[in-house]
C-alpha cells in the first residue's frame, strides 16, 4: 500500500516538471514573424547623399528580442550600380552594411533585392533581382549622419530590441550616374518573445509545492 501511494506521488510530482517543461517549451516555440515598411521613394543623388537621408522605418509594439532579419528593397533602379553605398542602423545604434560598391556596371532597374546572411551569393555579384549576402568593399565611415563603423553581417541585430526607429541611409560615391529605390524598403524580422514574470512566478510555485508534498510524504514513509 506504501508502495502504491509512494509511486502515485512520485507521479505527481513526475507530472508538475513534465508541464513546466512542456510551459518553457511552448515559450521557446512561440516566436513571431513581421514585416515593416516604409514604401516611400528613395531617390540615389549623383555623387552625394540620398533623399530622404536616412529613410526610417518605425516599430513599436513588440515584445521580445530579434532571433533572424533579412532586409528587402524595391524597384532599386541605377545607371552604374557600383557607384551605391546602403546601410541600415538600427534602434539601439546597430548599423550593418548591406551593399557598397558592388561589381555590377551595367544599368539595373526595378529589382527586387533581399539581403540575407544565408544567402548562396554575395551582393558583390549583384546581377539582378534575388536574395544575398551583405558586401562591403571596405570599413569607410559614410556621410554623417551615417554610420561611421559597421558590420556586414545582420546577424549583427540577433538579441537586440527591435522598438524603436530603423534607419537607411544610401549614397552614391561618385559623378555620373544616378538611381532610385521606387518602392522602399522593409525589414523582416523573427521576434523571440521574454518569457512573461507572471508564468515564471506560477511555475515555480508549482515546482515548489511539487518538492514540499515529496519531502512530507518521505517522511511519513521513514517512520
Ligand atoms: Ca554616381
Amino acid at each position: 500500500m506504501k508502495n502504491n501511494q509512494f509511486m502515485s506521488n512520485l507521479n505527481r510530482i513526475n507530472s508538475l516538471v513534465l508541464a513546466l517543461l512542456v510551459h518553457f517549451s511552448f515559450s521557446n516555440l512561440s516566436a513571431v514573424a513581421a514585416v515593416f515598411s516604409n514604401g516611400g521613394n528613395v531617390t540615389i543623388n549623383d555623387n552625394t547623399t540620398g533623399s530622404p537621408y536616412p529613410s526610417d522605418i518605425t516599430v513599436s509594439g513588440q515584445s521580445g528580442t530579434i532571433s533572424s532579419l533579412t532586409v528587402s528593397l524595391s524597384g532599386f533602379a541605377h545607371t552604374y550600380p557600383e557607384d551605391v553605398r546602403l546601410a541600415i542602423v538600427g534602434p539601439t545604434g546597430t548599423a550593418v552594411m548591406l551593399m557598397d560598391q558592388v561589381s555590377r556596371t551595367l544599368p539595373v532597374s526595378g529589382l527586387t533585392l533581399t539581403f540575407d546572411d544565408g544567402a548562396a551569393t554575395s551582393a558583390f555579384f549583384l546581377t539582378g533581382s534575388g536574395s544575398y549576402r551583405p558586401y562591403s568593399a571596405n570599413s569607410a565611415a559614410m556621410t554623417s549622419p551615417g554610420p561611421s563603423t559597421y558590420t556586414t553581417t545582420l546577424s549583427s541585430f540577433i538579441g537586440t530590441n527591435p522598438n524603436g526607429v530603423w534607419h537607411m541611409y544610401v549614397e552614391d560615391l561618385v559623378g555620373g550616374d544616378s538611381g532610385n529605390i521606387s518602392g522602399g524598403w522593409s525589414i523582416n524580422m523573427t521576434i523571440t518573445p521574454i518569457p512573461e514574470t507572471e508564468h515564471v512566478a506560477v511555475a515555480a510555485c508549482l515546482l515548489l509545492s511539487g518538492f514540499a508534498g515529496y519531502r512530507r510524504f518521505r517522511r511519513r514513509v521513514s517512520v
